[in-house]
């Protein structure tokens, strides 16, 4: 794997900067759940994290359904969790 897995540590870290993303996936990922008002702002975030995404290189894996955004943000390069999702959890989290 070309990008490093966090520590244990590193995953603490992260997940107390970023309160509302919770462990899933075995330790494997972090998910959040964002609500607003209506699909527009809903649609509106989504696009705007797609073009972090793409100047990132690094890309959510998420679901939704009108104001509902369900994000789940992994490595798979790293195979688990790395730096780019932590900086990507802040990016979105910096978007509201
Ligand atoms: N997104 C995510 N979530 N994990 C990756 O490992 C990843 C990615 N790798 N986007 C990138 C693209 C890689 O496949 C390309 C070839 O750079």
């Amino acid at each position: 794997m070309s990008v490093p897995e966090l520590t244990p540590d590193q995953t603490a870290a992260l997940l107390a900067a970023h309160s509302e993303w919770t462990l899933t996936r075995e330790g494997k990922a972090i998910a959040r759940t964002f609500r607003f008002k209506d699909f527009s702002e809903a649609w509106g975030f989504m696009s705007r994290v797609a073009l972090l995404a793409e100047v990132q290189d690094h890309h959510p894996e998420w679901f939704n359904v009108y104001n509902r955004v369900e994000v789940t943000l992994t490595t798979h390069d790293a195979g688990g969790l790395s730096a780019r999702d932590a900086r990507m959890a802040a990016a979105m989290d910096g978007l509201l």
